[in-house]
Order: structure tokens, then sequence, then C-alpha cells
């Protein structure tokens, strides 16, 4: 197949909310620094639903929608020399060339090189898509599109991971355990004795809380509205639990009222730019920073007093939690292999791609963290 067009069944999302379509897809060679993949496993995350939704305003339609997942390469082109076909990998929608202004900074792990194309759908190349159904192109999505048998991404956005990682578990690793592990260990750096809190408890929540736990947090409150969270989570360390709706108060004021003050740490993982602030206001005063994880919808925006900051607590914002994706995605199948992490843990529905739109309206029942499709 090396060289040669390769077709093969995709989900296809042809405008926002309607079903995904299973098609027949045509994925062109990969050209100079570009892999196919041959995608065995992918998950779904919240954020594949938010764009499929309509309310990414990088949102482009048609797309192959999907970027938690692991493979094998299937082919490289010409120049890609840090992998080759046979390798397992996992996809990595934030890159890392090692070259540009922000991989040198050492200051973050966002990666300038390919952005500009994943953000519209395309290879940087020669901005065009490598998908396409008789002829008519078809976009990518976040430089992965793993909601295919295969795809085509960019060399700097490939992670060669160990071929003993059972690929229908370290899928996970491509995006909500690392954001969550990541935030606390990364951006937030949470301090052992930390008070932490955590609103939203779905994966990324879930994932949050195991970091905080292994950073030694020393009270780990969960908050969300659906209290059928609190036994998972207890599982991944989590302590206390908040339903908003069980109080009159806002729940900033809750949490102040419950932490002598506010906690050192909290982190929005749902996406809900009110939830945001909340998060920020429950840190206590002087030193407590807030991490904003969730992905809000188009148009919206965050405030606070000015004086929340004036008076110490910290507004910050993670995107894979802060990790650099082709170094530390090996680094985590490892810890995963010896078993420091957990990711078995969070994945409850395991369904095939042709059962992808079964897959997409679990996301919105309780009991679904994660659902692994095989492709
Ligand atoms: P999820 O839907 O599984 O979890 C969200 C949780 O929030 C649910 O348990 C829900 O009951 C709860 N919730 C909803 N409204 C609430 C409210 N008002 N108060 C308290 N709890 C509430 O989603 P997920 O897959 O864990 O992802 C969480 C968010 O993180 C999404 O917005 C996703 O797009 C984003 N995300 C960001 C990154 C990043 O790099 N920054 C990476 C992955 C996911
Ligand atoms: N396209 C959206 C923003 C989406 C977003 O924030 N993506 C996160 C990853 S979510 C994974 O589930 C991210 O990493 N952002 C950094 C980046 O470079 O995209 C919008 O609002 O425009
Ligand atoms: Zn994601």
């Amino acid at each position: 197949t090396q060289g040669q067009v390769i077709t093969c069944k995709a989900a296809v999302a042809w405008e926002p909310n309607k079903p995904l379509v299973i098609e027949d897809v045509q994925v062109a060679p990969p050209q100079a620094g570009e892999v196919r993949i041959r995608i065995l496993f992918t998950a779904l995350c919240h954020t594949d639903a938010y764009t499929w939704s309509g309310k990414d305003p990088e949102g482009l339609f048609p797309c192959i929608l999907g970027h938690e997942a692991a493979g094998i390469v299937e082919s490289v082109g010409e120049g890609v020399t840090e992998v080759q076909p046979g390798d397992h990998v996992i996809p990595c929608y934030q890159a890392e060339c090692r070259e540009c202004k922000f991989c040198k900074s050492g200051k973050t792990n966002l990666c300038g090189k390919v952005r500009s194309a994943t953000g519209v759908g395309v290879m940087l190349s020669d901005r065009k898509s490598r998908f396409s159904i008789n002829g008519k192109p078809i976009y990518h999505f976040m430089g992965t599109s793993t909601f295919s048998q295969y795809t085509v991404v960019h060399d700097v956005s490939v992670a060669k991971i160990d071929p003993k990682a059972p690929l229908e578990k370290v899928c996970l690793l491509g995006c909500g355990v690392p954001t969550g592990l990541g935030a606390v260990w990364n951006t937030a750096k949470v301090e052992s004795g930390s008070i932490v809190a955590i609103f939203g408890l779905g994966t990324v929540g879930l994932a949050v809380a195991e970091g905080a736990k292994t950073a030694g947090a020393s009270r780990i409150i969960g908050i969300d509205i659906d209290s059928k969270k609190f036994d998972t989570a207890k599982k991944f360390g989590v302590t206390e639990f908040v339903n908003p709706k069980d109080h009159e108060k806002p729940i900033q004021q809750v949490i102040v009222d419950l932490t002598d003050g506010g906690v050192d740490y909290s982190f929005e993982c749902i996406g809900n730019v009110s939830v945001m602030r909340a998060a920020l206001e429950c840190c206590h005063k002087g030193w407590g920073t807030s991490v904003i994880v969730g992905v809000a919808a188009s148009g919206q925006e965050i405030s606070t007093r000015p004086f929340q900051l004036v008076t110490g607590r910290v507004w910050k914002g993670t995107a894979f939690g802060g990790f650099k994706s082709r170094s530390q995605v090996p680094w985590l199948v490892e810890k995963y292999l010896k078993k420091e992490i957990k990711v078995d843990e969070y994945i409850t529905h395991n369904l095939t791609l042709g059962e992808i739109n079964e897959a997409f309206h679990l996301m919105h029942e309780g009991g679904c963290l994660r659902c692994v499709l095989k492709v």
C-alpha cells in the first residue's frame, strides 16, 4: 500500500449535529514530513462532541473527527526519520517540533510548527487535505482525524510508544488522562498537603483527582451536578463530594466555607464559563490558583472582579496538561505499564467504529467515562 491511495472506512461528519456516516474514504499517501497511520482504537472525547455540535469556531465540515487514539505506522513520507512502518504510535493533536519558538522556550508545550494548518483542517506542505470521497476533499480535525481506519498526520504529531502497550487501552493517553494529570503536575504544580477542588468529574476531572492524589493533596473536593459520580470519584482519589444543587448559596461560597477561606488549587473540567468564575473565586486569597481545562463554546467569555486577582488569586489554563507530546506520551505509556497511573479504569464502554453514533449518545449518560471504538 506504500505510496498508494488507500480506500478505507471512516466516520464522516457532513454537517454539525447530523449523525456521522460511515463512508468509503480515499486516504492519499503521506507527503514529505507526514505519516500514514492504521488507527486500531480510538476513544471519544468531549471535544469531539463540542466540534460536532457546531459550537467550535474552528469547526469545519465535512470532516473526520477524533483525537484520542492509537495505531501502527503504515507508511512514511520523505524525510521522516523518527518513525517507520510497523511502529506503534499515538497521534498527538498538540505537536512538538523541538525547533520553533514555542518548543525552544522551555515555557510551554504548545508548538507553532503545524498549528496554522491543523486549525483549518489541512496539511501544512500544500494546505490540502489527504482525505477525499470521490474527489471531494474532507477536512482533517485537530491534526489527527482518528475516526478513520487510516489517517495522515504531520511527523511532529506522532509519539512512538512501547509496542508492549495494549493499544486498546493506551489510546486514552492521546488526550483526557494526560490532560488531567498534567494540569496538576505541570500547570498548577500542586504541592503535598494542598487542598484541591475539581469542578466536573468526567474523565478529565477524575484524572485531575488522580494527579492530585499522587501529588499528596490533603483534601480533594469533587464538585458535580450528578451525585452518581461520587462512587467512581472516590476510586480516583476524591475525598469529599459537593453537589451545587444541594446548596442555596453560590458554589464558590460553599467551598470557601468548607475550607477556611478557600482552596489552594481549583480545576474547571466542564467548559462552563460561570463555573470557571466560581472555580477562581473559591480559591484562597493571596495564593489560590485556578486552572481552566474545560473548552467553552464559541462566543463565551469569562469574567470576575479584577480585585480577585489583585488579592493574589491566579487564573491559568492548560492544553494537553502542559505535556510535551512526542517526548512525554511515551513516558506516560511506560508509567501505565509500570502500573503507576490508571488508564483501564476510565474505559466504561467498548464499541466499534460502525457504532460511533451510539457512542456519542453514551457520552451524555452519567455512567460513561470513555468509550473505546475498535476501528
Ligand atoms: P465530561 O462531560 O465527561 O465531564 C464533565 C462533567 O461535568 C460531568 O460529570 C458533568 O456531570 C459535570 N458538570 C456539568 N455541568 C456542571 C456544573 N454546572 N457544575 C458541576 N459539574 C458539572 O467531559 P470530559 O471528557 O471529562 O471533558 C471535560 C472538559 O475538558 C470538556 O470541556 C473537554 O472539551 C475539555 N478538555 C480539555 C482539554 C485541554 O487540553 N484543555 C483536553 C481534554 C478535554
Ligand atoms: N478550537 C477551539 C479550542 C479547542 C481547544 O481549546 N482545544 C484544546 C484541546 S481540547 C482536547 O480535548 C487545546 O489543546 N487547545 C490548544 C490548541 O492549540 O488548540 C476554539 O475555541 O477555537
Ligand atoms: Zn480531548
